[in-house]
Order: structure tokens, then C-alpha cells, then sequence
């Protein structure tokens, strides 16, 4: 793997926001809780990033077991490379700290917040082909609960991302609805699978994307991805956002030393308390293996 440049603690640096959404882009992410964005990422650096994630993943391709950064589906063997995710790439080369920090993502994160914005993690995720990776239904701010709720993800699609090879699906409206539970009596499941009602099932949106798309969606969004059933890897690079006075109540699910660094605007000087009783996930301070081995047991 590159090591990180000498630079790794004076960069990135917190920057004031530009604003790059209309206020009816920001209406439709308010009423949705979430949001496509056609052709918004710049193709130059689209290019470099695809071009490390493909270094990255030959790299990973000789691993022989799971690390810190490369999550491996069981069948990965030497010939048959089947890397899952890359979490907190931006530890491992620097165009992930450029896409997160330092481009239109950082802009946009803060239209969305409203306000100052903090990067709390990101991955990268590799649907596989024939059948790979089924992320069930689940809201991402219950798996890392913070003080408020005001957090977004943004995805990055590294190829086209359509409903045959398990696209984002999302519920409009449903991070109005509130935190859903994330347990099934008694265990983990990382997923709100049970909750689904007959109603959220016949508004699902598939977000079909082409690279140089971006897509959002709020942390309360209840969303998935279903199976990839084409014969191409489906790789989408994801960044978590919170709002600067959002703080996290439990340990990181992925560990990043990039975490909590200000990517638009000044940090908090008050933390924003959201009331109500929050559930908790498992203690994952001693590791957290994946959304696809957590939900591995789990039926959608
Ligand atoms: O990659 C996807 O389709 C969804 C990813 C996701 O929801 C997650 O990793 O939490």
C-alpha cells in the first residue's frame, strides 16, 4: 500500500462552503431524504480515483486474509479475488482525501447539513458480480447514533449502477418517520428488515447512476441494495458526513484516523441534543466486521 504523504496532519483543511445546490435540489433532499445529482462530479478527478481503486483492488487481490482496511468475501482466494470493501481509504491514498475534502462532495455535504460539516468515515463498496452482496434495509444513523440526526451519506458510483447489479434503493419519507430498530429479539441484525411495511415496499426508488452522478441520502433514509445479478463488480466510493454539532454516542463501525476533521466551515462550540430514547448497536469497539458478515444470517 502508498504510504500517506508527510502532509497526512496539515491537510486536508477545513474551507468555507460554496454553494453548488438550488434551493429546490435542497427541498427535494428535505422531503425525500434523499438526492441525485446528474453529472455533478469532475471527470478529471473521477478518472484518478477509478484509476486507484483499480491499484487497490490488484493489491488486495494477493491478500490471503481479511486487514484493516480489506474486507474479504469467503470465497476470496489466490485467482478468484473477492474484495467486499475498502474502509477508510482515505488512510491509504490521497485522492480519497481530495474527493472527500477538497471537492464538490465537501460543498455539497454542507448545502444538505445546512451548516458546518465534519467527515466522520467512508469505504468503498464492492458489490460483486453473480449474486454478491445484498445489503438489507437500514438506516445508517442508528448503526452510529449521534447527538442529532442531521448526517449524510454521499455515493460516488466508480461504474454505471443500475437495478440489475444492485443499485441504491431508497424510501422516500422515511427519515421523517424516526430511528427504526436495528435488533431482532435480541440479536444485531444491521438491518430494519422487519420493519418494512407493505407501504414502504411499493415506494421504493431504485437510483440508477452513471459514473460522474453523485446520490445522498439522509442518515434517518431507510435503504438497501439488492443482489448484483449481472456479471460486473458494481463499485461505488461512500462518504459519511455529520454536521459539526452532531456527536457520536458509540465507537466508530469503521475506524479512521480522518475522523471528525472539519470539511466545510468552523467546529461546533455546542453540541445540537436531539430528544427521544435512542437505541443502541453492539459494543464495536473491538471491531466491527462488515454490513455483509453482520447481515450475513439475516433474510431481506
Ligand atoms: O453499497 C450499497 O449499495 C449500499 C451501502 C450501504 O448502505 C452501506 O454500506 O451502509
Amino acid at each position: 500500500m502508498s504510504a500517506l504523504p508527510a502532509m497526512k496532519e496539515a491537510w486536508p483543511q477545513t474551507r468555507a462552503p460554496e454553494r453548488v445546490l438550488s434551493d429546490e435540489q435542497v427541498a427535494e433532499y428535505q422531503a425525500a431524504g434523499f438526492l441525485t445529482m446528474c453529472n455533478a462530479f469532475d471527470p478529471a478527478l473521477l478518472q484518478r480515483l477509478t484509476a486507484t481503486i483499480d491499484r487497490l483492488w490488484n493489491e488486495g487481490s494477493a491478500l490471503q486474509e481479511k486487514t484493516r482496511h480489506f474486507d474479504l468475501d469467503p470465497a476470496h482466494g489466490p485467482g478468484n479475488p473477492r474484495i467486499r470493501r475498502i474502509s477508510s481509504p482515505t488512510e491509504l491514498d490521497q485522492v480519497f482525501l481530495e474527493v472527500a475534502f477538497d471537492s464538490v462532495l465537501g460543498d455539497i455535504a454542507a448545502d444538505l447539513i445546512g451548516g458546518p460539516v465534519k467527515f466522520y468515515h467512508s469505504k468503498v463498496n464492492f458489490k460483486l458480480p453473480d449474486g454478491g452482496a445484498e445489503i438489507g434495509w437500514h438506516q445508517d444513523w442508528p448503526v452510529f447514533p449521534h447527538t442529532n440526526t442531521n448526517i449524510v451519506a454521499l455515493s460516488v458510483p466508480i461504474n454505471p449502477s443500475r437495478s440489475g447489479n444492485g443499485c441504491l434503493q431508497t424510501i422516500p419519507g422515511s427519515h421523517k418517520q424516526g430511528p427504526r430498530s436495528h435488533w431482532v429479539n435480541g440479536t444485531y441484525a444491521l438491518n430494519c428488515n422487519a420493519s418494512m411495511s407493505e407501504e414502504d415496499f411499493a415506494r421504493i426508488v431504485d437510483n440508477e447512476l452513471d459514473p460522474g452522478d453523485i446520490v445522498a441520502h439522509h442518515g434517518l433514509a431507510v435503504h438497501g441494495s439488492s443482489a448484483n445479478l449481472s456479471g460486473m463488480t458494481r463499485t461505488t466510493y461512500i462518504i459519511q458526513y455529520v454536521a459539526a454539532d452532531a456527536f457520536a454516542y458509540t465507537a466508530p463501525v469503521i475506524d479512521s484516523c480522518h475522523r471528525n476533521r472539519m470539511v466545510r466551515g468552523e467546529p461546533a462550540r455546542y453540541a445540537r441534543v436531539e430528544q427521544g430514547l435512542i437505541e443502541l448497536p453492539p459494543d464495536f469497539s473491538t471491531g466491527y466486521s462488515s454490513i455483509y458478515s453482520l447481515q450475513k444470517s439475516n433474510e431481506r
